[in-house]
């Protein structure tokens, strides 16, 4: 089998996510394009990456991400970083010819996104090419739901609401990491779980024109957290812990226009008790609706209204198995479930497809920058408490 050579920067959460799934890729989809090699892990402290490169078979490990831009053996990067050091090793490796799978949200700021966005540009017509790390639209259930819209068997889409709601920064002895500092994330709950939802509700209903919104921060400083790779929540700070001040949003909520005449509403939080990773869209169309939330993401709702008769009309429940998208990664029969890490799985395998066969993943760069585009417009509302027209 052919074999490509993968270098990754940034030994958290995300790098562990994007390892897992690009080492099942292939034991997964029998028709994978190649086997990943893990050459080179890069993470700024050397403990975390040498105990990466041991964990996950990586022949080598570094400190400074630029060895694995000037490594000619490496074909894929992958970069997992704080949002603010998006922008430079993406660009300098789609400049070395490598093609890069970048974690979302593009950048700290829409100007580093454009320029991730041209440099992809000019590297896909050399046949490199970009993706950002959006996986939520890849779950099977959401693509049978995007079949079924296109379908037009829930007729003319007249509303799309989408919700992404966790509660891992509820409490307010959970640490500031970069997550909660401007400078390294740009923006609080917006960049780093809103854009999944209103991805998401893009990919099914076509892309948003005009937003008002409202943003706010609700819990103003916060215990920090002292190195280490984020732990999002799951650990409290005592009040002997540094403080230090939040500077992004907690909570954002949106009403929109889509460029089809569809509306909307699209919010998230990261401080909703009781939800953990509550991710729902549910699409209202003229003769239907479709229905869906990821913490059963196996499941499928959908009203035929038009088609049922009267007193018997509801949800049904379609449990998505091998008969829908990306059957391969699913196990035989229906109900035996999917979850996180075959998600990032499918993420990897469209990511490898698309390389070798030589195209544009769905979720390349301009995409990722278009959903750029939209946070700054939602900013802008917020400060002038405006409509406002998406660049
Ligand atoms: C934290 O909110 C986080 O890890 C996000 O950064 C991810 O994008 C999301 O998928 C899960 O939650």
């Amino acid at each position: 089998m052919k074999k490509m050579n993968v270098g990754l920067i940034g030994a958290g959460f995300m790098g562990k996510a994007h390892c897992v799934a690009m080492s099942n890729m292939p034991k997964l989809f029998p028709d994978a394009p190649y086997l990943p090699v893990f050459k080179t892990v890069c993470d700024i402290v050397p403990e975390i990456a040498e105990d990466f490169a041991d964990r996950f078979d990586f022949q080598n490990w570094c400190t400074d991400w630029r060895e694995i831009i000037n490594d000619p053996e490496i074909d894929i990067v992958c970069v997992c970083t704080p949002n603010c050091d998006h922008a430079e090793p993406s660009i300098a490796a789609l400049n070395a010819g490598k093609h890069v799978i970048c974690e979302k949200p593009m950048s700290a700021t829409e100007e580093q996104a454009e320029a991730m966005a041209a440099a992809a540009a000019e590297a896909a017509k050399k046949g490199v090419y970009s993706m950002c790390g959006y996986q939520y639209r890849r779950v099977p259930a959401i693509d049978e739901a995007k079949k079924i819209i296109e379908s037009g068997a829930i007729g003319e889409l007249t509303n799309v609401r989408a919700q992404y709601l966790q509660s891992w920064s509820a409490d307010p002895r959970s640490p500031l990491s970069w997550r909660f500092v401007k400078e390294t994330a740009g923006a609080g709950t917006l960049g780093d779980i809103f854009t999944h939802a209103l991805d998401i509700a893009q990919y099914l209903a076509g892309n948003v024109t005009d937003i008002v919104s409202i943003v706010k921060t609700y819990i103003k400083e916060r215990p920090v957290q002292e190195g280490g790779v984020d732990l999002l929540g799951t650990v409290k700070l005592g009040d002997d812990a540094k403080k230090q001040a939040v500077d992004v949003d907690d909570e954002v909520s949106v009403l929109c226009k889509y460029e089809s005449g569809a509306v909307g509403s699209i919010e998230a939080t990261r401080m909703a008790w009781g939800r953990n990773n509550y991710i729902t869209i549910e699409v209202h169309g003229t003769k239907g609706s479709i229905t869906w939330n990821y913490e059963r993401l196996n499941e499928l709702e959908v009203c035929y209204g038009m088609d049922d008769e009267d007193g018997a009309r509801g949800f049904k429940k379609i449990y998505t198995g091998p008969a829908n998208p990306h059957g391969d990664v699913t196990w035989n029969i229906p109900g035996m479930n999917i979850g996180y890490g075959e998600l990032k799985a499918i993420e990897a395998y469209e990511f490898a497809k698309a390389i070798t066969e030589g195209y544009e993943p769905s979720t390349c760069f301009e995409v990722g920058y278009q959903l750029d585009r939209v946070c700054s417009a939602i900013l802008k509302s917020n400060d002038e408490n405006a409509w406002v027209e998406v660049k």
